[in-house]
Parts: C-alpha cells; structure tokens; sequence
C-alpha cells in the first residue's frame, strides 16, 4: 500500500516536528527532556505554536500539559482527545511521544476544515510528564487531566533535590489549583493515541500499523540495601556487610523469579554509596520497574521478589528497603474506540485482519482511561527499538499512520 503524495508531505511535516523538538533538551548531544524542566517549556511553546497554525484555542493546563481545541458543529462540544506525551526518558529516542503528538497534529490540519460537522470538539494534548523520569511517579501529566491526581506526589524530589512543588513553582504553575486540570467526564468524548510499538512485532509480521487491545499494568520501585561503609583494605570478610554484594544478589533474583513468573523485571538504575574504589559499598540505591499483562501476577511476583531480597540481605547482616513510586493498573482499550482505530487501519491499508497487540510499554491512554474511552494506534519502529537513540520509524509508515489516523477519528464521528 503506496501512500498518496499528501500523505506522504504530512508525515514529513510530522518528522520534521519531532527533529525540532529533538533538539529541545537539557544536554547537547543527547535527548533529556524531563517534565517541568526549561526544554519542556520551550517543547510546550513549540507544541502551541503548530497549534495555533491550525487556529486552535491554545493553553497549558495546570498540570503543565499544552493544549489545542478545535469546536465541532457548535461550541462547548464535549472533545475527541489526541495526544501523546513530549517528556523522554534519558538518552532518549525522538518518535516515543513526540511522533503521537505530531500525528495528531497532522490529523487536526486535516480536519480543521470540516471540524465544523464534527459532532464533537477535537482537542490535541501534548502531556507533561509520561515517563516519570525526574521524580519518579510516572503518567503524572494525563493522571492529573484524568482527575486522579495524587497529594502523596509532593514529596517527590528530584535527583537534584528540588521538590516536585518548587518544579511546579518554578514552571509558573500553582501547586494548589492542580485540581483545576482535571476534566470532568462529560466533557470528553474519548482519548486516542498513536505511538510507536517500542516493540518488534509489528516489523516480524511485516505490518505499518496495530491496534492496542490492553497496556501492561506497571508497579516501580526505589530499592536501597543498606550495609556499611568500611575501608577496603583494613576490612576483613568476617566483618564487611557489603552492600553492593547483598545488591548484586537482588538484582540476580529480580531477573530469575521475573523470568519463572512470566513477568518482565528491570532494574535500570543501580548508585553505589559511598561511590569510591577504597571503600566498601555502604548503601545502594536501585530501580525496580515490574510489569505484567495482569495485575495479580505482578503483584504475586513483587511479594516474591521481596520477599528474596530480604532473606538474601538477612543473611549477610544488611537491611533492604523499598519504596513504592508508581503504580498504573493494566488497561484494556474501549471496545467501540478500539473497532474505529482497526477501521482506520483497514481502510488505509487495506488489511482484512488487523494486526492486534498487547502493549509491555506504558502509555497516557492508561491514565486517560480513569476518565473516558480510551483506544491506541501502534506505528512500526525498526527492529522494536525504544528508550535509545536509534529509535526509527519510516516515512511510509508514519503516511500510513497519519490516514489510518484520520480515518479513526471519522470513524468516531459516524458511530456517535
Ligand atoms: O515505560 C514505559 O513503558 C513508557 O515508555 N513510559
Ligand atoms: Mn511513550
Ligand atoms: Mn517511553
């Protein structure tokens, strides 16, 4: 299936977007744009201003998630939501996020001359903060437009120790009218996603486009196994409780108990206290990310995990602690939603059978789903590579995506 030339131009535009907001981060070199930092002011900035080239009603909620609104046949319409999220992770890819954002941007353009039928307003949301890296808690930005966000997440601090209240602040958000971002069901319609499968799926099947039928539900955790401090030379074995050893046991069992309980368990930051070659470790702080398509086997295999590591750090006289910092249930896409994604894919294809897929990666649309219908569009990306650099996707895949996306969003509009 040949994209047309029109497709083909928008999914370049589309690119084009995600390369400029690539540059937009804390390091030269590299992309780190964390929430309510000054590279997501400016992402936010950017985001608004294709927004307003489109004559949307533009705006930063009070959560710090950037905004555009198209009315329908008349004002106050409850909104059809696209979106995706424009914080990365560290080192990150330039499609995981902004490329959802850009395709519904996309989507808008092409639809802002007949917007005026639609039964529903369109809206475009560029979330805050998805990945959670700064502070810890992730899905912040959609969970407060969704309604549940949660006081407990002030006492986040960052690794440079400013509180998630003064980031706030500092941002020119007010910490006490978070309330304010929260949309009251009636007022929306749906949410819809597009994002790259961060998977290899959909590139061994050979297909451009999938449709969600449920996101992995996730738990994370920050670990510490507390020792103590000694000299490396004067230090007899008898008398070490070396923490990084009783850490090293922990992340071995991680893998191994992950692995017979058919869950997926990383830990993807390990900091060694003091930090020097002649001491011995004294604490170390871990990550624990634990995912499962449900939830009572993640949780089965967190109380086996912990449970390990415990006994392990009885053994060699060390204390484990752990505190959880996030926690999004697993979701299954709205049926209705879900049918208007895969009609838009088949129609733009041609594909008889859709290629379904469950989602390992977290997404807004779980968030979103505390509040309204939510359905995911997943875009092939080369060799299911995410969270690194080399993240890619095609330019006839992105077209593809782009009308299949359109397609959805009519499709919305005929069954309503
Ligand atoms: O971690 C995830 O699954 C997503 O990329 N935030
Ligand atoms: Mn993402
Ligand atoms: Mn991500």
């Amino acid at each position: 299936m040949r994209p047309s030339e029109t497709a083909l131009a928008d999914a370049r535009t589309a690119l084009a977007r995600c390369d400029a907001l690539a540059a937009l981060s804390a390091r030269s070199g590299r992309i780190d744009r964390f929430a309510l930092t000054r590279s997501h002011a400016e992402a936010n900035a950017l985001v608004a201003s294709w927004m307003a080239q489109t004559e949307m009603a533009t705006w930063v909620d009070a959560v710090g998630n950037v905004c555009g609104r198209l009315e329908g046949l008349t004002s106050d319409l409850p909104a059809l939501l696209l979106g995706s999220h424009l914080d990365t992770v560290p080192d990150a890819g330039r499609y995981d996020g902004p490329l959802g954002v850009a395709i519904a941007l996309a989507v808008a353009v092409r639809l802002h001359a007949r917007v005026a039928s639609l039964p529903f307003a369109l809206e475009v949301v560029g979330f805050s903060d998805e990945e959670g890296t700064r502070f810890g808690a992730a899905l912040t930005g959609s969970r407060g437009l969704a309604g549940t966000w949660d006081e407990a997440w002030w006492a986040q601090v960052d690794a440079g120790g400013v509180r998630l209240r003064e980031a706030f602040v500092e941002f020119g958000l007010d910490p006490a009218r978070v309330g304010e971002a929260a949309r009251p069901p009636e007022s929306l319609v749906g949410y819809l996603e597009s994002h790259i499968e961060q998977g290899p799926s959909l590139e061994d099947a050979d297909r451009p486009l999938g449709v969600v039928s449920a996101i992995a539900g996730a738990r994370r955790f920050a670990l510490r196994v507390v020792g103590e401090a000694r000299h490396a030379g004067g230090t007899s074995y008898e008398r070490r409780r070396d923490a990084l050893v009783g850490a090293s046991h922990a992340v071995i069992e991680v893998e191994r108990i992950a692995r017979t309980e058919g869950v997926v368990a990383t830990v993807g930051a390990l900091e060694v206290h003091p930090g020097a070659a002649n001491v011995v470790p004294g604490h170390v702080d871990l990550t624990l990310d634990l995912r499962a398509e449900h939830d009572a086997d993640r949780d089965r295999a967190w109380d086996l995990i912990a449970s390990a590591v415990e006994k392990r750090c009885t053994e060699g006289g060390l204390v484990f602690e752990a505190v959880e910092t996030h926690r999004a249930q697993a979701v299954a896409m709205d049926p209705a939603l879900r049918d208007a994604v895969a009609a838009g894919i088949r129609a733009t294809t041609g594909e008889e059978s859709v290629t379904v897929l469950f989602s390992g990666a977290g997404h807004d649309a779980m968030a979103m789903a505390a509040v309204t219908p939510v359905a995911m569009q997943l875009v092939r990306c080369r060799d299911g590579i995410s969270h690194h650099p080399d993240e890619a996707v095609r330019l006839d895949d992105v077209a593809l995506a782009i009308d299949a996306f359109e397609a959805a969003v009519l499709a919305v509009a005929a069954e309503f």
